[in-house]
């Protein structure tokens, strides 16, 4: 049986948000930023698909120093940047990391994707799945492995929800019968206590990554990886495989 015993990391968490187009990543962003700066040194790494839109967004809402934000232009869709060839995004960490060490948070966002681009644990120690209300009241129950398997998910701009005839309370039951467990946060701008408590959570999650305790999940299929003996093993999430 292959040793996963995990050991306390000495380098920054990274903390994946992804979601849908415009359900508010960036803006949770700056407001993680605006709230943990003081306590935290933090970086922040945008991934557009044809433009530095996110980064300019970051940048102008002055939450954080401007060569503190990196944006990587990836041509591609999402998954290809934060899941399949991680590569440029781990080049752009590790160029912040030198930089601006030592670094305590490395924040990434994903381009705006549908339900079903979520981060490899390659790039991602810790990942957020932002869906809004305004996407519709239905979006929680259709699944897909950042609704039912990131580490936390936010149910965004609950302050639109009379607006656009969508019951926030049962959006977010929905999410908490999709996930087994795993948290689901409402949140909204426009209300502090909720700002505190997605604050609150990256601070938790960080105690944990730092003590050993966090683990870095996959919400998706299994990435390809191998173990040196081909003996059949069980991970954490229950999937048995070998490997030849
Ligand atoms: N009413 C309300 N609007 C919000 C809230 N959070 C974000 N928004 C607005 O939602 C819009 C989209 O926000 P962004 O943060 O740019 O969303 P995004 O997910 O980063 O968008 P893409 O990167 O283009 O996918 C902006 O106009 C924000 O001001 C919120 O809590 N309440
Ligand atoms: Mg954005």
């Amino acid at each position: 049986m292959p040793d996963h015993t995990h050991t306390a990391p000495t380098r920054a968490m990274r903390l994946g948000v992804a979601g849908p187009v415009g359900t508010g990543k960036s803006t949770l962003i700056a407001t993680l930023c605006r709230e943990l700066a003081a306590e935290l040194s933090i970086a922040v790494v945008t991934n557009d698909i044809y433009t530095d839109e996110d980064a300019r967004l970051l940048r102008a809402a002055g939450v954080l120093p401007v060569e503190r934000i990196h944006a990587v232009e990836t041509g591609a869709c999402p998954h290809t940047a934060i899941r399949d060839d991680v590569t440029p995004n781990l080049l752009a960490i590790e160029d912040m990391e030198a930089k601006f060490t030592p670094l305590d948070l490395v924040i990434v966002e994903s381009g705006g994707d549908n339900l079903t681009a979520t981060f490899s644990p390659a790039l991602a120690d810790a990942q957020i799945f932002c869906l809004d209300v305004a996407g519709g009241g239905d979006v929680a129950r259709k699944g897909g492995p950042g609704i039912e398997r990131a580490d936390l998910l936010v149910v965004n701009k609950t302050d639109l929800a009379p607006h656009v005839n969508v019951d926030a309370e049962a959006m977010v039951a929905d999410a908490q019968r999709a996930r087994d467990g795993l948290p689901v946060l409402a949140l909204s701008q426009r209300d502090d206590a909720s700002v505190q408590r997605l604050a609150d959570w990256v601070r938790t999650t960080l105690t944990g990554y730092r003590a050993g305790s966090h683990i870095a999940r996959d919400p998706g299929p299994m990435a390809p990886h191998s173990h040196g003996d081909g003996e059949p093993h069980t991970h954490d999430d229950g999937v048995t495989h070998a490997h030849a």
